[in-house]
């Protein structure tokens, strides 16, 4: 039986790449390999962090703090971030060269003013679900096939949470790019998705997979 496989985009977001607010450095450089790898995939999914302007995470919500003071949220450390992907705002949307037509569905994440969510699947607290687990349960995908921003954190969570939901995970590294806050944190991400058992590859493996084109 063919193996039923999804393609999920992480937040490939204006504010997440050159010019944004929060820019993930050479994030552009993605766009190219995700548009191409899209036609291997019957499945494809996208996740928008999409903020509210109250947002917890901003620090402009947090008076006396500073750019990436760690505050405490529903028990939870959270990184303080600027003002970023704040819904129907021109930062929140995709990346104007990114191929949108082919998205089988998209699902928005951190909308809770009071909690982040660095993983496309739960907010960082795992109390509220994005619906993407149970869009993929009902595909009967198997497998999903990561992309997008950021390896070191939203990447990383995501592939988290796919592997403890069951899924054979994929991060596709060549289509991914970290923020790299501290030296190491990439490939320490990288090692902490290796450990649960998801595989990094590079999108050139694709073909040599013997994938078939989507149908
Ligand atoms: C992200 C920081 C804050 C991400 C989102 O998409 O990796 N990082 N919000
Ligand atoms: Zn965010």
């Amino acid at each position: 039986m063919l193996i039923k496989k999804a393609l999920l985009l992480v937040d490939i977001q204006n504010d997440f790449c050159t010019g944004g607010s929060l820019a993930v450095p050479c994030a552009d450089e993605i766009v190219t390999a995700v548009n191409q790898i899209q036609c291997h995939f019957d499945c494809i999914v996208a996740t928008q962090d999409w903020h509210p302007a109250n947002h917890a995470s901003f620090v402009t919500n947090h008076p006396g703090y500073n750019l990436n003071d760690t505050v405490v949220l529903e028990s939870i450390p959270q990184i303080l971030w600027p003002v970023h992907c704040v819904q129907n705002t021109v930062g929140a949307e995709f990346h104007p060269l990114l191929e949108k037509k082919h998205f089988s569905a998209v699902f928005h994440k951190g909308i809770d003013p009071l909690i982040d969510s660095y993983s496309a699947f739960f907010d960082n607290a795992h109390q509220r679900s994005t619906g993407l687990a149970d869009y993929l349960h009902q595909q009967e995908i198997q497998e999903v096939y990561i992309v997008g921003l950021a390896t070191d954190y939203c990447v990383k969570y995501s592939a988290l949470d796919a592997a403890q939901l069951g899924f054979k995970v994929y991060v596709i590294e060549d289509a991914c790019r970290g923020i790299e806050f501290n030296p190491g944190d990439i490939a320490k991400a990288c090692e902490e998705m290796r450990a649960v058992g998801v595989e990094i590859i590079q999108s050139r493996d694709l073909m040599r997979r013997g994938f078939p084109l989507a149908s």
